[in-house]
């Protein structure tokens, strides 16, 4: 009987072209971050200040994907350089399109940059079964959207080396709590670090964005 192998050339070459982003990025000492998190949970506006503080220090730019819009790299112009990965409707990010991000933004960014932030398709089920070619998997969870989410969500806690518990300013309006959404990711993945953060009044940003100068450290500076 014959046999047909299915998927394994396309799933071959994706991983060849994440492996391959991957170590071209760490050559030239840039760090890439890929964000994932349900939409609206405050991506961009952690990119934003992520920028305000890191700017000063480091050169920073951002592709960002969306179904539709420029608008999140509307957003983010004012604080680095950032194009638009628009996906027509797809609900993830894959790497031929973040190269062509990466082209475009060669247009604006003459040097190499030291952080590549990626902010992905706001959705936490399909970008967390597509590498790009990070060095860093983020996944943001807002204290809106309930401390229940990573039990129900695991692929994008289990795959991702950062947590970050977004929108604590509004912790005393609801019922959410931080203690009981860490135990359920580190139940899924028991190294993940959590960083609890405010974008809008700036708490646990510093120690955010410290724990992004030391991974970059850690991954891309001694190759
Ligand atoms: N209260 C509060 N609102 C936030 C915070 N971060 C983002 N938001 C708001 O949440 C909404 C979605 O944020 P956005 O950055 O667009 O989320 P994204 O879709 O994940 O990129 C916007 O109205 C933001 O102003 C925060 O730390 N605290
Ligand atoms: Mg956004």
């Amino acid at each position: 009987m014959s046999r047909i192998e299915l998927n394994t050339p396309i799933l071959g070459e994706a991983a060849d072209q994440a492996a391959g982003l991957r170590h071209r990025m760490a050559r030239q000492g840039t760090l890439v971050v890929n964000l994932l998190s349900s939409p609206g949970a405050g991506k961009t506006a952690l990119l934003v200040a992520t920028a305000q503080r890191l700017a000063a220090e480091f050169r920073l730019a951002a592709l960002v994907g969306d179904i539709a819009t420029d608008r999140d790299a509307e957003r983010l112009r004012p604080w680095m350089p950032a194009e638009q990965l628009t996906t027509g409707g797809a609900c993830h990010l894959e790497v031929p399109l973040v190269e062509s991000g990466l082209a475009r933004l060669s247009g604006t960014v003459t040097d190499t940059v030291d952080f590549l932030f990626i902010e992905n398709v706001g959705n936490l089920v399909c970008p967390a079964s597509f590498d790009l070619g990070e060095h860093l998997r983020v996944v943001l969870l807002a204290v809106t959207e309930g401390d229940d989410k990573p039990q129900k969500y695991p692929k994008a806690f289990r795959t991702a080396a950062a947590c970050v518990i977004s929108k604590i300013d509004l912790l005393p309006h609801v019922p959410f709590s931080p203690a009981a959404a860490i135990a359920d990711a580190q139940a899924i993945q028991s190294s993940l670090e959590f960083f609890q953060v405010s974008a809008l009044s700036g708490s646990g940003i510093d120690d955010w964005c410290e724990f992004l100068i030391q991974t970059r450290r850690a991954r891309v500076e001694a190759t």
